[in-house]
């Protein structure tokens, strides 16, 4: 596709940044541009041929996206030396180099064409600069310059990135658009350092995707897979990875060229937390001798280490030290602090001999991982120069954050967090789960603690993990460049890179949507019984929601140009279509259940819808592995369906269903919505059981539909009829004839209504069987305010607030999209010290009417974070009216760790939810108003429930209560 006479300016974050660098895809006056590609002609790519090889690389990379963007391929000079200038005429020139090392570069600035002193001595800063008749015989320059060897590349992507070059442009098949000139606006632009020194992902539990993906496509994990994750980190300006280790992987052994090829790509190699001295775990297994433990076999690990240490030369490489047990378990059942610190010490030791430099010239990460947090909690501490690494506990809740460093004190602190796990309470590996504004909310916050050395995400087997890799990487540039408001914008400056501006805005939703569907719970976590059934019809509601979803996705699909299928798949529907799939496999279950233990003919229809979805499941699979020719062959292979422990299936296993043994003759039969309906409660519906023979009660504030599920217990189809004994009852259907199942929704005409508290009744008949329903109302004349009581529970959006109020230093900031239901309302900044004055916190207050009086329970739903801070507990402040403000800790009960698989912490990141109570006497019906101040960072409020005695159990909690606008 070539798009003509349209100027494109590319707004792309982290482009935020670097904006100024402004691409033109079409100009009339191309005297103000430097033309980078004009028809047909391409300027010539120069670089010093002795600089390091990432220059050249990078210098290859640019030429190769021109020619993807206009299908000429400019020509890569490698000026082996200055004098070879003289020889060469050109009209255009684009330099790359570091200011450094580059002749060229050293050369213009001689001549006093350029500047270069604020890149010196910096870290990966670059700067983009045209230049007039920078030698004798070329009439423009546009030179990128690195301040190092991979500030360069990044110099490079970023004009790779505004010429229409995606990061994932092979990793997802994003298309790059054709254009037939290039233009960039004469700029002298100078990137700032990245905030986050190194910034990483560490491709993990990669088997069977990732493994047998690069088995198929390269012939191993070798140096050209490797290939493909060097130039993936180098677009997205990261620079740090942990490799692939599932076993037996083994990243320095497997292919001797992959830590070369690293060096050369600029990659800062290190190994995961559990693999000490750069060893992969099973390396131990293949070369190490006897026992996996200090006490007992000190001098072999001592040997084995140093000969980790021995191969890596002077590649820029982050040795991993300290110790964990043999793979990812505990060293030993105390925390033997002292044992820790003496492996350390000679582990470093060993780095002093091998490098024949003091140790502290070898960078080095300390990982705090799961019980290693214990040490640390214990007052271990390591060198200054050691990078200790704190983690989240694997489900993207953040442990622990160093308190503010006096002057005095230089450590330096990263932080190791999850998109993918594998461990209890069940691993996550098939779907991205991860909502980029968690990332956002506990990365920020992680940052304003000052952890800014290491940002290191295991990412799994990368894909389909695209979009939460990409966020990370650029809020690692700069996490002051982000804020709660920019997300929604990120979203759509991401669908944009990849698919064009036309449908970015609608895109940018989907993406939104599906992560947070997925992040209500993992797929692998969902059962039959996730959602209810029964209450608040959940369970429609997230067929519902999924169903909408991949309409919506669908009719983008159709209206994007083909070209952007492939990627559009990969990126956006496949995802949403195989979530949609498994959840409504898991809601048919789960009727299947339901209509089963109630005898309904409906029972079996379910259970055949379950297969049908579970079918549907292995086609998805494989349509996904049959794309673009099988490139992504074994990419979607994890099993997820049918979990019995932590660990994943060997196959994908469908939620058990049954099947009823039906008469032949129609039975009729009916259950209330919200009502109650015990296991075999159809005995006999008119006898006295425990059975609603009665709906829920009306009232005209609420103005509510109720459903009464006709329902058949026979094989022929059943003929039914409803009717009302009163004009005000109104009903959806009168009769019908239904094989299992059938809705009958009631609603009040409320000018027709009596007023006060009255019943009427609906009759249901058909098969011989006649049925009296009890319809109560209350036509009350309450004067309503806020959010409305309805059937004993007011449920509030957390960033539905009345009002608001921010104190002097600190504000509460609403995170777009946070949450499984709503938005969320955050303390900002976040590392605020404890507002525990009452007067100088800021508080969020929300109006209510209630039905009733009495006290009530409160239910906070708060994001599981964990108690960071360890003193005591994240809180805040609430009250109903004018009662005493209550304190309380959401992180009350948490006393044993999480790596312990402690009960509390198993429940919250199962859910991705704290449901945090209290309870308060709340006097007279009508209007009130509750109050939270919240007075600890960290604290993420995504919704608030209170019950004034009729909550019911489901998992998110009833919708949003309806709000009335004060008058
Ligand atoms: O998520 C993690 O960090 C761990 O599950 C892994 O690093 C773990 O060590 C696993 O791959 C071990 O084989």
């Amino acid at each position: 596709m070539i798009k003509k006479s349209i100027i494109v300016l590319l707004l792309l974050l982290p482009e935020l940044l670097f904006s100024q660098v402004d691409v033109k895809f079409n100009v009339s006056d191309t005297d103000q541009y430097f033309e980078i590609f004009n028809k047909n002609e391409a300027a010539k790519i120069w670089f010093d041929d002795n600089e390091n090889v990432l220059i050249k690389k990078a210098s290859e990379f640019l030429s190769e996206d021109i020619e993807r963007v206009t299908g000429v391929l400019p020509a890569v000079t490698g000026m082996a030396a200055i004098s070879d200038l003289g020889k060469i005429q050109a009209k255009n020139v684009i330099i790359v180099g570091t200011a450094e090392n580059s002749t060229l570069i050293k050369t213009l600035v001689k001549d006093g064409k350029i500047q270069t002193k604020d890149l010196d001595g910096q870290w990966e800063r670059f700067r983009i600069q045209t230049v007039e008749n920078p030698f004798p015989g070329i009439d423009h320059a546009l030179v990128i310059i690195g301040s190092d060897r991979r500030g360069a590349a990044y110099g490079v992507f970023t004009l790779s990135e505004k010429i229409g070059v995606s990061p994932w442009y092979w990793w997802s098949d994003v298309p790059v658009i054709k254009q037939d000139q290039i233009f960039i606006e004469k700029v002298d632009f100078l990137s700032s350092s990245p905030k986050i020194k190194y910034r990483g992902i560490f491709i993990n539990d990669e088997s069977p995707a990732f493994r047998n993906w690069a088995f198929e496509k390269f012939g191993g994990i070798n140096h050209q897979c490797y290939e493909k994750v060097f130039e993936l980190l180098l677009r997205n300006k990261a620079n740090f990875l942990w490799p692939s280790m599932w076993l037996p992987t083994m990243f320095y052994v497997d292919d001797p060229l992959n830590p070369k090829t690293a060096n050369d790509f600029g990659i800062v190699m290190s190994t995961s937390h559990h693999e000490p001295m750069t060893r992969a775990h099973q390396e131990w297994e293949e070369f190490g001798e006897g026992e996996w433990n200090y006490v007992t076999n000190s001098e072999r690990l001592k040997e084995f280490w140093k000969g980790g240490l021995e191969r890596i030369g002077d590649y820029e490489t982050m040795v991993t030290v300290g110790m964990r047990g043999d793979g990812d378990d505990a060293m030993s059942e105390d925390t033997a602090v002292d044992l820790l610190e003496t492996i350390i010490k000679d582990q470093r030791v060993i780095i002093e001999e091998v490098t024949q430099k003091p140790a502290n010239h070898t960078p080095q990460v300390w990982a705090i991982y799961k019980e290693v947090q214990d040490y640390f909690d214990k007052g271990m501490r390591v060198d200054d120069d050691i990078t200790v690494l704190f983690s989240d506990d694997n489900w993207g809740n953040i442990r622990y954050l160093p308190k503010k460093q006096t002057a005095a004190q230089k450590s330096k602190y990263g932080m190791y967090y999850h998109f993918d796990y594998v461990g209890a309470p069940t691993s996550y590996r098939w779907q991205n789960v991860t909502q980029i504004e968690r990332v956002w909310e506990q990365m920020k916050l992680t940052y304003e603690h000052g952890v800014d050395e290491i940002w290191i995400a295991n990412v799994g087997d990368i894909k389909p993990m695209e979009l939460p890799i990409s966020f990370f990487l650029d809020l690692a540039w700069d996490p002051d460049a982000i804020q709660a408001s920019d997300l929604p914008v990120y979203y759509e400056n991401w669908a944009n890179q990849q698919f064009g501006a036309g449908h970015a805005e609608e895109i940018a939703q989907l993406l939104a949507l599906y992560t947070k569907y997925n992040s209500r719970r993992t797929p692998e976590m969902l059962t039959a019984s996730t959602y209810s059934v029964e209450n608040y019809r959940e369970a429609d509601r997230i067929v519902n929601e999924f169903n909408e979803l991949l309409e919506r996705s669908s009719a983008v699909y159709d209206k994007l140009s083909s070209e952007y299928h492939s990627a559009y798949f990969q990126l956006v529907h496949s995802p949403i279509e195989m979530c949609a799939n498994l959840n409504e496999m898991y809601v048919a279950a789960g009727k299947n259940r339901y209509y089963g233990i109630r005898g309904a003919a409906a029972t079996n229809y379910y259970a055949e819808k379950t297969k049908e979805h579970f079918e549907n499941a292995a086609r998805l699979t494989q349509k996904y592995h049959e794309i673009e020719n099988g490139k992504w062959n074994h990419m979607m292979s994890q099993t997820y369906i049918g979990y019995t422990y932590w660990n994943h299936p060997p196959l994908n296993l469908m939620p058990g269903v049954s099947y009823v043994q039906l008469q032949e003759a129609e039975v009729l039969g009916y259950l209330i919505e919200n009502g109650r309906a015990p296991r075999w409660g159809w005995l006999d519906v008119e006898a006295d059981w425990d059975f609603s023979k009665e709906m829920p009660v009306f009232d005209p504030i609420n103005d509510q539909n109720y459903y009464i599920d006709v329902i058949n217990r026979g094989k022929n189809e059943l003929a039914f009829n409803v009717e009302s004994n009163e004009d005000w009852i109104i009903l959806s259907s009168n009769s019908g004839v239904t094989q299992y199942h059938e809705m009958v929704y009631v609603t009040i005409d409320w000018d027709l209504a009596p007023e006060g508290k009255a019943e009427g009744g609906i009759v249901l008949s058909g098969a011989g069987e006649k049925y009296h329903i009890k319809v109560p109302i209350n036509n009350h004349k309450i004067e309503a305010i806020g959010f409305v009581e309805n059937e004993g529970v007011i449920a509030i959006e957390a960033d539905n607030f009345s009002r608001k109020s921010d104190s002097e230093n600190a504000k509460l900031t609403v995170v777009p999209n946070l949450g499984r239901t709503g938005s969320s309302i955050v303390l900002e900044p976040m590392n605020t010290e404890r507002l525990d004055n009452l007067e100088r916190a800021p508080f969020v207050a929300y109006d209510f009417t209630s039905f009733k009086e009495g006290e009530f329970t409160v239910e906070v739903h708060v994001s599981p974070t964990q108690d960071f801070k360890r003193e005591g507990g994240l809180m805040y402040f609430i009250a109903i009216d004018d009662e005493e403000p209550q304190l309380i800790n959401t992180n009350r009960g948490e006393d044993v760790p999480d790596y312990k698989y402690a009960e509390w912490w198993l429940r919250s990141v199962g859910d991705n939810i704290k449901k945090v109570n209290s309870r308060h006497k709340v006097g007279g019906v009508g209007h009130h108003t509750l109050k939270v101040w919240l007075i600890d960072p960290g604290v993420v409020i995504q919704r608030i429930v209170i019950n004034t005695g009729g909550l019911k159990p489901s998992y998110l909690g009833p919708d949003q209560s309806n709000f009335i606008e004060p008058k």
